[in-house]
């Protein structure tokens, strides 16, 4: 499998996008889940698990390599992370991948889902969400770590759902859903389990704006992106670090204690039938 990854440095950047790369252009290896692609000095990381991008450890994994790459690339400054599927952004966690055994769900939670938080929530480069369709769960959690969300309007929902299949997800999800819409809507949200339509996500800051389609949410995060690229890079970098790092040193002395805690939650009884129940009745709505 392999990836084209394009690089255009015009230095005309909103609206340079819509040529999006014919000129240089850079063959790069990947997995089948994502690709990239790089123009304007903006990475555009598009999720392609289907049906709903369910993140399993080798997308979560692809994901942090991905943006780990942008970051290691000194002609990136931005990123946009969004999905093929005209109606999910992403299904969350993937909900069989913690059914597995110990060893799985370990390597799931340290590798998958606490280096997604750390690598996207500590990157100094710009990033956005370009929502265009359902982001339960994990999937608002990715949005949530971005600078900048942009979701279309429609079917889609968003929330922090977990409540809904009995399980209680880690502070740091509460933490980044609070930056977000505030502590009371917050408290409200996470233990209801909301799933908010893009008109409410708009109105309680959950998301920044609306587009009337998946293409126009990709096409508007990219020149918010521009947009926040015209501030130099030293004084918004610095000021996200200064915003984010206490998190961030939390987060880091926290890992082991997280690990553990998510692996006795899941592997217990009442959450696996609980998982079990709500694996069914996706199935059943059919
Ligand atoms: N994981 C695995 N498989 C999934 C998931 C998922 N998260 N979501 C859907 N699927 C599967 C379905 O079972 C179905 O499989 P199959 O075709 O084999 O029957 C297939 O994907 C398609 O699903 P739908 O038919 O439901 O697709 P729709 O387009 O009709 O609906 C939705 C899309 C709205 C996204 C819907 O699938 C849905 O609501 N999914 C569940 C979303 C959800 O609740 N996710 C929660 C995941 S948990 C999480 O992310 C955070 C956990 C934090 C853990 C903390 C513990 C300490």
């Amino acid at each position: 499998m392999r990836i084209v990854q394009q690089i255009c440095q015009r230095p005309n950047a909103i609206g340079a996008y819509v040529s999006r790369c014919l000129s240089a252009e850079k063959v790069v290896t990947t997995s089948s889940y994502i690709s990239r692609s790089t123009a304007d000095g903006v990475m555009t990381i598009t999720m392609d698990a289907p049906p709903v991008n369910a993140m399993s450890l080798q997308l979560l994994q692809d994901l942090v390599a991905a943006k780990k790459a942008a970051i290691a690339d000194p002609d990136i400054r931005g990123v946009i992370v969004q999905s093929t599927s005209q109606k999910v952004f992403s299904a969350g966690l993937d909900l069989v991948a913690l059914r597995g055994s110990d060893d799985e769900v370990h390597a799931f939670w340290k590798d998958g889902v606490q280096e997604l938080f750390k690598t996207f929530y500590e990157s100094p480069l710009v990033t956005a969400a370009a929502i265009g369709g359902h982001a339960p769960a994990g999937g608002c959690f990715l949005a949530l770590l971005c600078d900048i969300r942009v979701m279309s309007k429609g079917p889609g929902r968003i929330g922090l759902n977990e409540t809904l299949l009995g399980i209680s997800p880690p502070w740091y999800f509460a933490d980044v859903m609070k930056n977000a819409i505030g502590h009371r809507e917050m408290e409200k949200a996470m233990q209801l389990g909301t799933l908010y339509s893009p008109e409410e996500a708009l109105q309680v800051g959950l998301v920044d704006a609306l587009a009337e389609s998946k293409e126009h949410a990709e096409d508007m995060a990219l020149a918010e992106v521009h947009r926040w690229l015209q501030i130099p890079d030293v004084g918004r970098q610095r000021t996200k670090r200064t915003i984010r790092d206490p998190v961030i040193c939390e987060f880091n002395a926290s890992r082991s204690l997280d690990v553990e805690e998510f692996i006795r939650q899941v592997q217990s009884p009442e959450v696996q039938a609980a998982l079990g129940k709500y694996l069914e009745s996706l199935e059943k709505r059919k």
